[in-house]
């Protein structure tokens, strides 16, 4: 494949409503997106980094940044070599910067699988046609705006329900969440790390309230302590940002940190690490499922097909446009019945409708090789 040009665009997309995890408050998202122009087709991807680095190291400037000076020259140095395989070893000697690999990558994948007429479904092995959507829910100033909010995303279909939860927001608002919908009710929380060892019997008393998951409790860097942890809470740990490759999924579950993973592919370099982390869980009996990162529509069209492999088995993080954005930046993913369905067209499934981008975009820069 020969690359004429890289698009890399920053779009500002406010968010529907405030948005407070363990790490902050967010309003809007602000979002990089790279458009790899070839000539058989062009992809699309969306960069999963927050406007500051407080979910981890990257964010959206610095990735910008990257792609451009650091990435793009290794990969049109390949020449006509070029292909979504070997992206990743052509951006080895980069360390780290996954999440923007991870777009790299997806934008030359969605170029080569639109020109074959391939969906990314197929070309993971999805064997799913949908993906049974959850949502995840913000801290709250009282318990009584959590408990409409949640009342508000049952009503809509959710299948699951994942409370943000912190030092000081966490036993009264699942208790009041437990009370008010039942024990039928697929209940997990993340806390974004919040948390140290020394929280360890504080965490034991979610035990009571029958969760599916507690989510990240611990640093990132800290998986001896998530296995010390596992030792003293019930509730299976399940993780998110400790999990940066197969490697790192393997690691973790060789020591015990956790019986869950939350598989986002910008986290882990893309979809082709991400189905690697999915075929390794699967073989060591680990349940996972697809995290979020607020994606606009480009993401989570990408993130539905790798949602449709068999191990993900878990509801997933992928909630329906209407959640975060009054205008996606795609055709709206829309939610039925709880699930939403995998896109069948080739490539990541979604595209930027071109006058709402136009709209959004906050800045652009053309990169040629
Ligand atoms: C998580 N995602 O599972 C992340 C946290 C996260 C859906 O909870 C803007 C604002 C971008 C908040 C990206 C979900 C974000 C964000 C990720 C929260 O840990
Ligand atoms: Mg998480």
């Amino acid at each position: 494949m020969n690359i004429d040009a890289v698009e890399l665009r920053r779009v500002a997309i406010p968010l529907v409503t405030p948005f407070r995890t363990s790490f902050g408050t967010q309003t809007a998202r602000d979002v990089l997106l790279v458009r790899v122009i070839t000539d058989r087709a062009e992809g699309w991807a969306e960069c999963g980094a927050l406007s500051h680095p407080v979910y981890s190291s990257e964010y959206t400037d610095g990735a910008e940044h990257l792609i451009a000076d650091e990435l793009l020259p290794r990969l049109f140095a390949a020449g006509d070599r070029l292909n979504a395989d070997l992206v990743a070893q052509l951006l080895e000697p980069v360390r780290g910067h996954r999440m923007a690999k991870s777009a790299v990558e997806t934008a030359v994948l969605d170029a080569q699988l639109k020109a074959a007429g391939v969906p990314l479904g197929s070309h993971l092995g999805a064997t799913a046609t949908h993906v049974v959507s959850g949502v995840s829910v913000s801290i709250y100033d009282e318990v009584p705006q959590l408990l409409d909010a949640v009342s508000g995303y049952l009503e809509s279909g959710y299948r699951r329900i994942k409370l943000k939860i912190e030092p000081g927001w966490d036993l009264e608002p699942v208790a009041a969440v437990r009370d008010r919908f039942g024990s039928g009710l697929l209940l997990q929380v993340d806390a974004n790390s919040a948390y140290t060892r020394a929280d360890a019997r504080h965490l034991a008393r979610l035990d009571e309230f029958g969760l599916l998951m507690i989510e990240q409790p611990l640093d990132e860097e800290d998986v001896a302590g998530h296995a010390e942890l596992a030792r003293v809470v019930r509730t299976p740990i399940c993780l998110d940002e400790s999990v940066v490759s197969a490697r790192s999924a393997y690691e973790a579950i060789r020591t015990g940190a956790c019986a869950i993973i939350n598989i986002k592919p910008g986290r882990v370099g893309g979809y082709l690490e991400a189905r690697r982390v999915h075929d390794l869980c699967t073989a060591a009996g680990i349940p996972v499922w697809v995290g979020g990162m607020l994606e606009t529509g480009i993401g989570r069209a990408a993130n539905l097909a790798l949602g449709g492999l068999p191990g993900f088995t878990l509801p997933s993080d992928i909630s329906a446009s209407d959640r975060y954005f009054a205008q996606d930046l795609t055709e709206p993913i829309r939610m039925v019945d709880g699930r939403i369905e995998i896109p069948t067209a080739p490539g990541i499934g979604g595209a930027p409708i071109p006058d709402v981008l136009e709209q959004l975009t906050v800045s652009r820069q053309v990169v040629k090789p």
